[in-house]
Formats: structure tokens, sequence, C-alpha cells
């Protein structure tokens, strides 16, 4: 058992959640490094939700809010991190979640699926090698046609590479969460929220709910939209590691 006393202590339960999903063989022996990178970079950035990334996330929120067909997609990261938020956050957009992997494995897209589906999701849906998305070679190019293959909004917590260019060649707009705002994820989504998975989905409920609850029409929407500038969010969080590159040396 980890004390809650411990300095670490948000970091390792983190790390136990991954170690869970890799028993359960809902993440993959590659999520563990994957996690690994991430600690670093949210390390560097002092483990806390940046005002740039507070910035992504209400974006997020409107573009979610105005999205025609939303959808969430699930790797075997963030099913373990966030199966509760991205369920709940599925149920307030009423999008539907789909299972998107990097290293290929039915059995692993189906224990995903009732994964998600004991946390209450009501539509998982998994990826069909009939439908593709076009300029994607990997696993990650399979799609269901009744989610990333109609979707206009797509839901990218962190993954690697060139997916998010894809889907936005294919039209679709990309939000993506990653702690590292150098990733190619991050450089090529619409909007990047530069922080852990685990501070950003509550937050990204939080923000959608005071949008809902206030009654916001879209033109408000749009017009917080309009003002995001992603490459801005991006270029401060790069300030931000490499200022604590300088306080150390
Ligand atoms: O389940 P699969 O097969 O789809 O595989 C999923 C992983 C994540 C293993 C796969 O997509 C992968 O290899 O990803 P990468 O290339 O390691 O990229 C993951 C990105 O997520 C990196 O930029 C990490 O910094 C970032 N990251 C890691 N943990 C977190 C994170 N971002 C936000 N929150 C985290 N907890």
């Amino acid at each position: 058992m980890i004390p809650k006393t411990h300095p670490r202590y948000a970091s390792l339960k983190t790390r136990e959640l991954i170690a869970k999903g890799a028993t359960k063989g809902i993440t993959s022996m590659h999520g563990l490094i994957a996690q690994g990178r991430g600690e670093a970079f949210d390390y560097m950035m002092g483990e806390k939700t940046s005002e740039f990334a507070e910035k992504s996330i209400a974006a997020a929120a409107a573009l979610l809010l105005l999205a025609k067909n939303p959808v969430i997609s699930v790797n075997g990261n963030a099913a373990a991190l966030a199966p509760k938020g991205l369920v709940f956050l599925s149920k307030i957009i009423n999008a539907p979640l789909e299972v998107n992997i990097f290293h290929p494995s039915k059995k692993r897209e189906l224990r995903i699926k009732v994964h998600l589906e004991k946390f209450g999701a009501k539509t998982v849906l998994l990826p069909d090698k009939k439908y593709k998305i076009k300029y994607l070679q990997s696993n990650r190019k399979y799609t269901n046609s009744k989610g990333i293959l109609k979707a206009d909004v797509v839901f990218v917590p962190l993954e690697d590479g060139d997916r998010a260019e894809a889907l936005i060649k294919n039209k679709k707009k990309v939000i993506a969460v990653d702690l590292n705002p150098m990733s190619r994820t991050a450089r090529k989504a619409t909007i990047t929220i530069v922080d852990n998975i685990t501070r950003a989905m509550p937050l990204l409920i939080k923000k959608i709910k005071e949008f809902k609850k206030s009654g916001d029409d879209t033109s408000k929407l749009k017009v917080i939209l309009k003002s995001y500038d992603n490459s801005d969010v991006i270029k401060h969080s790069e300030s931000l590691l490499s200022s604590f590159c300088h306080k150390k040396s």
C-alpha cells in the first residue's frame, strides 16, 4: 500500500493503475513504457495542470459540445487510467466510445470493451476491418462505421505518432491529451491538452457541465474556439519544460 503522505503519492497511484491494466490484459506492455515517458514530462511540468492546459480544456469542452458526431477513442492506457471519466464523458456529450489500439490484439480490444462496460459504458464500438481511414498504415487505421469513420470530432487521449495527422487529413477535428508538447500528436491536433489524463478528465467534465448549466449558446462556444490558439499552448508548454531545465542547472 502506498501511504497517502508519500510525496509521490499521485504519481505512484497512477503507476499502479497502469500496472493493473497490464496484468488484466487491457494495457499493452508497451503501455508501461509510454507511462514512464509521460511521468518524466509530468515531473518537469510540476505535476499540475497549467493555465494553458486549462485553456485547452475549455476549448475542448466547447468543441465537443458543438460537434455533430463526436467520438471518444480509447486505447489500453486510457482505459486503465481513466475508465470512469471516459464513460462519464461519453454520457454527457452523448458520444460513443470506440476502442482503437496501436498494438494489434483482438483479445485486448474485447477486454477494453468489457472493462468500459463494467464502468457503465452503454456504447463501446470496436474497429471493423471493412472500414479504414485514409493516410494511415498502422492498426489504428481500422474504424467503426458508426464511430470514428463518420465522426467530425475525435477525442484522442495519449497515443503515438501519426494518427492525429491522418485524422486531420480525413477532415476530422482532433482533441489530444498528451504530456509531451513536442510529440507529433500534440503538434498536429486541433486542440492539445498538455496534461496528465488523470487530471484532465475530471476538469474537462467539470467544464462541460459548467457550459451546459449556464445554457451557453453555440455562439458563445464558437467565440471560445475562435480565440483559442493551439500553437500558443504548445509554445507555452515547451517554455514550462525549458524553465524546469534552467532551474535545475
Ligand atoms: O493500447 P495501444 O496498443 O493503443 O498502445 C497505447 C500506447 C500509449 C502504448 C501507444 O499509443 C504508444 O506507444 O504511445 P507512445 O508513442 O508512447 O506515446 C504516448 C504519449 O502519451 C507520449 O507522448 C507520452 O508522453 C504521453 N503520455 C503518457 N502517459 C500519459 C501521457 N499523456 C497524458 N497522460 C498520461 N498519463
